[in-house]
């Protein structure tokens, strides 16, 4: 997640022109942007969402970057120090995503090379129709609610 989507996405929007580097792509000026804080939004979304899926997918547990600490201000303008560990369950936080349809999230890549021969012959490949609601996570029936 940090370094695909999340650093691209920074790199991607950045305008590298700036004379001194004041953009996305540079950690000092980034949250001066206004898509910063969409961006990190998506991307705290995805991650909860990531959560659900099953399997072996948690939080990082390592002490290292569980106990990373930042040096913020806090709306009295008084610098606190948090932890990533207290930044990982929303709910604590006060608020929750809501539970909707993620067409995406039974999506495979396919391959470039299939891609091109299926448009080639104006074919679909099976991963388009399973995508069309014909497989995993298309269609209504695979909602979370
Ligand atoms: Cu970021």
């Amino acid at each position: 997640m940090e370094n695909i989507p999340h650093g691209p996405v920074h790199v991607w929007i950045g305008d590298h022109t700036q004379p001194n580097l004041e953009h996305m792509g540079s950690l000092y000026f980034a949250a001066s942007d206004p898509i910063f804080y969409s961006h990190h939004a998506n991307v705290d979304k995805m991650w909860t969402i990531w959560k659900t899926v099953g399997g072996k997918r948690s939080d990082i547990t390592n002490p290292d970057w569980f106990e990373s600490g930042f040096i913020l201000y806090d709306e009295n303008k008084n610098l606190i120090c948090v932890k990533v560990k207290d930044y990982l369950n929303t709910t604590k936080l006060g608020y929750v995503y809501q539970d909707i349809d993620v067409p995406w999230l039974g999506a495979k890549p396919i391959p470039r090379l299939q891609r091109a021969v299926c448009e080639h012959h104006g074919e679909e490949t099976k991963e388009e129709l399973e995508g069309e609601g014909k497989g995993k996570g298309g269609g209504a029936s695979d909602r979370r609610d």
